[in-house]
């Protein structure tokens, strides 16, 4: 089914329920619903035929959750995108995607500019007033013409959206999502978490990624549950809000909970915390002294899960509180298979580290325009994870996660592949060669670090001018937070570069 109708059929179900509570403005279901439909009848005038790919970058506003959906609607692909990417990495996603339509505000519209000239079949469309060279949301609205019908074109197994993921090469792959498996992962969480139209969900993830979309906005949508959203997430406003608004969940990542906890010993007045039932987290690891140091302040057991981008949500620990582990991502969601396996794919003895690989109608279709990509990451039907972990045997096979296969840095919730960030130093003149590693960091959990030597011929760079050069071309969080220049880069025998010496050498 069209996850777009579902939702719908939901709003009709939910009418008057305020459904999204937007940084204190409230929308029903029944208003979040029209303007669903209205957008969808402005993506239609606009041209947007099935399949077509529709790129939003965007800050978190309610326009973004107007047209995911409505993108969905009319059978075309959304590609959310993260509002902070730099206007280089814009055009690569927009080029490769072959986006058709582009939906953004005028500061990025303004910013990136130069880059939208390049693309001569592509539309822009500004959301907040008026901008030369692009169409104006509001007024394009207005020319909508009444008495549209939504036909919700696509079904299971076509394209949804397209999540890009950093790469190992350090070139990003969108990884195709279907209908089903949104529709399907909705479902498992919905049984799994016991969601109902009682919750009351604190929204203070970004919306352009799995988490804060997929979990977050649909889950709370198809359950007719209340979204409290927040632009930004900030630890004080969380705690005052969950007493304020009887929330009964929040989500987050390890960085929030480590943020809130820091928070909650600053506090003079803790909050009422009676409503909740449950907090939890995802997209990267929960550390055992969190996941301790929360229930001692707050008496809650986080509940961890395990998802990705290309599988959404995959494991998740139990609902009831005895069944929560620390380190522990659970067991396999509704629906979803997992094994962990050799390098020949054969099943590890149980108990064994190995590759977790799962299959299921979570998984998603593929890597957009990369046949070879999706071939490699599939073995006779599984998806590959490249995440290493154990099955305790002695526990119904509940999933620890202890590493991971390939080179990841897992910043605050974000991926970054060391490879992207690397090329970009490399592109600078006075760099020689650079390797960047994932340092310990209790705010973040790693910290993106380069070590750079440089080229003895070219006017010497400092640090600081490298991290601005880097600024200027990556999103922030890819960017280093530190840079170290040494004379050379450890190298082995084999010319096969050392970065363990050099997480060694650099973590104090
Ligand atoms: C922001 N910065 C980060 C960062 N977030 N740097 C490293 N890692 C991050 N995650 C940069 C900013 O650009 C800024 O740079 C500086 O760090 C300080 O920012 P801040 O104000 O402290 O950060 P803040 O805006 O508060 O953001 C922190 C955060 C945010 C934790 C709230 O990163 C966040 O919302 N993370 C969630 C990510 C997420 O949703 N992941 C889900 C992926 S889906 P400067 O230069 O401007 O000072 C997935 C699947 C699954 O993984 O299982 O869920």
């Amino acid at each position: 089914m069209n996850l777009a109708r579902k939702l719908s059929e939901t709003a009709h179900a939910f009418g008057a329920k305020p459904a999204v509570i937007f940084e204190g403005t409230p929308y029903t279901f029944g208003q979040v619903d029209r303007e669903i439909e209205r957008y969808a009848a402005l993506l239609k005038r606009l041209g947007a035929q099935v399949g077509d790919r529709v790129a939003i970058q965007l800050p978190k506003r309610m326009e973004f959750v107007f047209l995911e959906l409505a993108v969905l609607t009319v059978g075309g692909v959304a590609l959310p995108l993260n509002p902070d990417y730099r206007p280089e990495e814009l055009e690569y996603f927009l080029s490769d995607s072959g986006s058709s339509l582009f939906f953004t505000d005028n500061a990025r519209f303004s910013r990136a500019r130069d880059v939208l000239a390049k693309f001569s079949g592509l539309r822009s469309v500004v959301v907040d007033g008026e901008a030369d060279g692009a169409f104006s949301l509001s007024a394009e609205l207005e020319k909508v013409p009444r008495g549209y019908v939504r036909e919700f074109p696509t079904e299971d197994d076509d394209v949804a959206i397209i999540c890009y993921t950093s790469g190992t090469t350090g070139r990003s792959k969108g990884a195709m999502i279907t209908h089903r498996n949104l529709v399907s992962n909705t479902m498992a969480l919905h049984q799994s978490w016991q969601w109902s139209d009682g919750d009351v969900l604190l929204h203070a993830l970004p919306l352009f990624h799995v988490h804060g979309l997929f979990v977050a906005l649909h889950g709370g949508l198809n359950a007719g549950a209340t979204i409290i959203m927040h632009e930004k997430f900030d630890p004080v406003s969380t705690w005052e809000t969950i007493g304020e608004q009887r929330c009964t969940i929040l989500m987050g990542v390890p960085t929030m909970y480590q943020r809130l906890m820091n928070a909650w010993e600053q506090m003079d007045k803790r909050p009422d915390l009676s409503s909740m039932r449950v907090f939890i987290s995802g997209s990267a690891p929960l550390l055992e002294t969190q996941f301790i140091r929360f229930e001692q302040h707050t008496g809650f057991r986080i509940l961890e899960r395990y998802g990705m981008t290309e599988a959404g949500m995959i494991t998740s620990n139990p609902i009831e509180v005895e069944g929560r582990k620390a380190q522990s991502v659970g067991f396999p969601l509704p629906g979803v298979e997992i094994r962990v396996a050799k390098p020949d794919a054969t099943d590890v003895a149980p108990g064994e580290v190995g590759e977790v690989l799962m299959r299921g109608e979570n998984v998603f279709a593929g890597y957009w325009g990369m046949p070879e990509k999706t071939a490699e990451s599939f073995v006779e039907g599984w998806f590959k994870s490249g995440d290493l972990g154990y099955q305790d045997a002695n526990d119904k096979g509940r999933l620890y996660l202890v590493g991971r296969q390939k080179e990841l840095i897992i910043t605050g919730g974000y991926n970054v592949y060391p490879k992207e960030v690397e090329n970009i130093l490399e592109g600078h003149t006075a760099i020689l060669e650079a390797a960047v590693i994932g340092l310990p960091d209790e705010d973040f959990g790693e910290r993106v670090t380069a070590v750079v030597a440089l080229k003895e011929a070219t006017p010497a760079a400092t640090p600081d001018e490298l991290m601005a050069y880097c600024k200027e071309r990556l999103v922030g969080y890819k960017c280093p937070k530190q840079l170290f220049i040494i004379d050379r880069l450890p190298r082995n025998q084999m010319g096969k570069l050392q970065k363990n010496q050099l997480v060694e050498r650099f973590r104090q």
